[in-house]
């Protein structure tokens, strides 16, 4: 079950993830937009940004593609993510537990790695 609940502001330097408080539920979730071969976590403006998570907790990563003429993923090799190639206007979710183990881990889209790349940071 997943309840709506507040906007949460991360450590300085990290995103804004939503985080969704209800009886049974400790999902986070961060929402990933795709603009001009660029990653932004949604709301902000900060290119391709480090995403910080907690170690061993419940995360749902939403990737939505607005960039016109492109399909972009969302690769996370050290977490098991891939979601398929999406076109605009699509999105694709993803719920994981992140591993109980703290590091800095990369991110890319597979056909833009060297444009599209950023770090997910377990902490
Ligand atoms: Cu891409």
């Amino acid at each position: 079950m997943i309840v709506v609940g507040a906007l949460v502001m991360l450590a300085v330097g990290g995103v804004a993830l939503a985080k969704k408080n209800g009886p049974g539920s400790d999902v986070r979730e961060v929402r990933l937009v795709v603009r001009g071969m660029t990653y932004f976590v949604e709301g902000t403006t900060d290119p391709n940004p480090t995403l910080r998570v907690q170690r061993g907790s419940r995360l749902r990563v939403v990737l939505t593609n607005d960039d016109p003429g492109y399909s972009h993923n969302l690769i996370v090799s050290a977490l098991g993510i891939q979601t398929p190639l999406i076109a605009r206007g699509g999105s694709q979710a993803v719920e994981l537990t992140v591993p109980d183990a703290p590091g800095v881990h990369a991110y890319s889209c597979g056909p833009h790695a060297e444009m599209m790349r950023g770090n997910i940071a377990i902490e």
